[in-house]
């Protein structure tokens, strides 16, 4: 089964390369290797689910093919919530991994409550107009300075709970078994099972 993956963020495709890698009868086609697709979604929701909708949608219709996306971010407890459905421009339009991650810093820097919790959904659109969505959550805190390594955005200041790493410093295998990206895809695995095999 094909299936087009509604993202133009690398990382997020070899994320979900790798924790989908055991289920071999899907081959996954990342939206830059195909062309005549729109590069620009406006993700105008105010919800993560929202948003994924709207990106799997909008690259089903103009594919015609099998369509999942990921829409995440990283919920801060004593920032109620943000920068969430902004992750990707906290710092402002055209902002860095770097920018954003120094911004989370900055506004921590007097709190001592450093909980915070990625959040991710799945969404899957059909080419004949049926949708569905998972999530999965990762609870963690954030750490008072980067400890780089691989990964992206905000890896390098999230240290999930159980772990005296950040999820940079993890190996990416490690990462993906525990992220709230690999529990999204385990629980669309486990919720899809019948769609994907059929
Ligand atoms: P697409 O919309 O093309 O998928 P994007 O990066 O813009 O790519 P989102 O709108 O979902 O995707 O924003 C996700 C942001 O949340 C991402 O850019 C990071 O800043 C952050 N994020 C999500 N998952 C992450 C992870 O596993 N590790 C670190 N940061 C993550």
């Amino acid at each position: 089964m094909d299936i087009l993956l509604a993202t133009r963020n690398a990382h997020k495709v070899e994320e979900i390369r790798q924790i989908f890698a055991p289920l071999d009868f899907l081959t996954l086609i990342p939206a830059d290797a195909c062309p005549g697709l729109p590069e620009e979604v406006d993700e105008n929701a105010d919800t993560f689910e929202g948003n994924a909708l709207i990106k799997a949608r909008t690259l089903c219709a103009a594919s015609g093919l099998w369509t999942l996306s990921d829409d995440s971010g990283l919920e801060v407890a004593a920032l109620n919530g943000a920068p969430g459905i902004y992750s990707a421009r906290y710092a402002g339009p055209g902002c860095t991994t770097a920018d954003n991650n120094r911004k989370l810093l900055r506004e921590l820097a007097e709190v001592s409550d450093r909980r915070a919790q990625f959040r991710c959904v799945i969404a899957l659109c059909a080419p004949d107009g049926r949708e569905w969505t998972v999530q999965g959550i990762c609870p963690g805190t954030i750490a008072r300075e980067c400890h780089v390594g691989g990964g992206f955005g905000y890896d390098p200041l999230f240290i999930p709970d159980g772990y005296d790493r950040t999820f940079a410093e993890l190996d990416p295998a490690e990462k993906n078994r525990i992220s709230h990206r690999g529990r999204a895809l385990q629980n669309a695995f486990a919720a899809w099972r019948d769609l994907f095999t059929q």
